[in-house]
């Protein structure tokens, strides 16, 4: 059985000894010889079975909301500064669960399952924010790209977004992400106002201790929120040096759009730890806010049991996959992952030879993004690159209101 099925948190098969056991030493360099000239899209990454993890990339969407209470603040501050700044705290809180989460103690970052197209994970939190609902689909397969979509009705807030990555090695494995994250909310202060958005991008990754058998993710140079109401969140990210510096940690500011130098808050920490919020630049400004990551509580996720799973939701589809590599039983894991395969490749040549494509259940794909986000991309020197991940993805409404079990009737993704 699937160890994932009820919370992400409990998600991946953990190596608590740290480092690689002995009997896999010869199957890890061997890993590390062939990624030496990997480039390209992480499923054609082939991994030793030690390493694969059961937790499939459309359930990495989760990892935005484990903490619901924080995501939904924004909501109720009426000063749009304060607003941004919770905006960029919430972010900041996500960065552990997202990228270490599955790696608390030790290195043991594995390699997840890559999604099938038309794959879905649906899910909802339940606590004192409300009921806050996931959903999360492989939109496309070449590229692979995740659509997601997380919204807490009662306090208006909703996160949007998409994400590819590509992998490519030098010196250890660097993985770009492609894509944006979207959160829209109606201010407080003026419910008849227009929604306002921020727009957040994504951090690159690199794979340290790789050398030394234990992966952990480290975090790349920097990203930004840009708000419609004008202001940018800028963080900047750092690791350990040879000389000076401490895993994951990172400074973030946040001023009025192209002010840079007018500081409003200032945030720093290491991101799977803790970090501190001050007023102004700086060391010195009042502390206004610490956070601590490691006792940040978590709301667990609400999944359907895999009895009342469609065909095309992560758990189910995935379940005899998950079974095998939980037990190691490699033969079964490669059956069971080429049944997907082959039918995957049939379902695609006969879209192709009827000339129709696959049905996306709750989002829509437009070729280029909307001019106002374009615009916001540009104040922070980015570009939406639309022709990097086979579109621009959208929540769709009208499809998610009619979207319900069985998804794709009489279909399954076995074939
Ligand atoms: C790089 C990564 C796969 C991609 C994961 C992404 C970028 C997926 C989208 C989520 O929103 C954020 C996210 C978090 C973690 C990222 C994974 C960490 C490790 C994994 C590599 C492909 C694993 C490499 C295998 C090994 C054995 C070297 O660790």
């Amino acid at each position: 059985m699937s160890p994932s099925l009820n919370t992400v948190s409990s998600g991946s098969t953990k190596d608590e000894g740290g480092g690689v056991a002995p009997q896999n030493k010869g199957s890890w360099s061997s890993f590390l010889k062939s990624i030496a000239s990997f480039n390209g899209d992480l499923s054609s990454m082939t991994a030793p079975p030690f390493i694969l993890g059961t937790l499939s990339l459309t359930e990495f969407s989760a990892y935005w909301t484990q903490h619901p209470s924080v995501f939904v603040a924004p909501a109720a501050e009426k000063d749009p500064a304060k607003r941004a700044m919770l905006v960029l705290k919430w972010f900041l809180s996500t960065l552990k669960p997202s990228y270490s989460t599955r790696n608390d103690k030790y290195g043991s970052e594995k390699k997840p399952l890559n999604p099938f197209l038309g794959e879905l994970f649906l899910g909802k939190w339940e606590d004192e924010a409300g009921t806050t609902e996931l959903v999360s689909e492989q939109v496309s397969h070449h590229p692979p790209v995740t659509a997601y979509c997380i919204q807490n009705r009662k306090h208006g807030i909703k996160l949007e977004g998409y994400n590819g990555q590509k992998a490519s090695f030098s010196r250890t494995i660097h993985i770009k992400q492609i894509g944006h994250a979207l959160l829209t909310l109606t201010p407080p202060d003026n419910p008849s106002a227009p929604a306002e958005t921020y727009l957040i991008t994504l951090p690159n990754i690199h794979i340290e201790g790789l050398i030394y058998g234990k992966p952990f993710v480290e975090l790349n140079s920097c990203t930004y929120i840009s708000s419609s109401t004008g202001y940018t969140g800028k963080i900047d990210y750092s690791g350990k040096g040879w000389v000076s510096g401490k895993k994951n940690s990172f400074t973030a500011t946040l001023y009025p759009t192209g002010k840079e130098k007018d500081i409003l808050y200032t945030v720093d920490g290491q991101w799977p730890e803790a970090f501190t919020i001050r007023e102004g630049s700086g060391k010195h400004g009042t502390v206004i806010d610490n956070y601590n990551s490691r006792n940040a509580p978590i709301t667990p996720l609400i999944v359907p049991a895999l009895e009342q799973q469609d065909p095309w939701e992560a758990n189910k589809a995935w379940e005899k996959v998950i079974t095998a590599i939980t037990k190691g039983d490699m033969d079964t894991t490669n059956a069971e992952k080429s049944k997907i395969e082959n039918a995957q490749r049939e379902y695609r040549r006969r879209e192709q030879s009827e000339g129709r494509e696959w049905e996306r259940k709750f989002f829509t794909r437009s070729d280029k993004a909307e001019d106002w986000w374009e615009s916001l991309a540009k104040g922070m020197g980015e570009r939406i690159e639309a022709e990097k991940t086979g579109g621009v993805w959208r929540f769709d409404k009208a499809k998610a209101e009619t979207a319900r079990r069985p998804f794709h009737e009489g279909l399954s993704p076995t074939g």
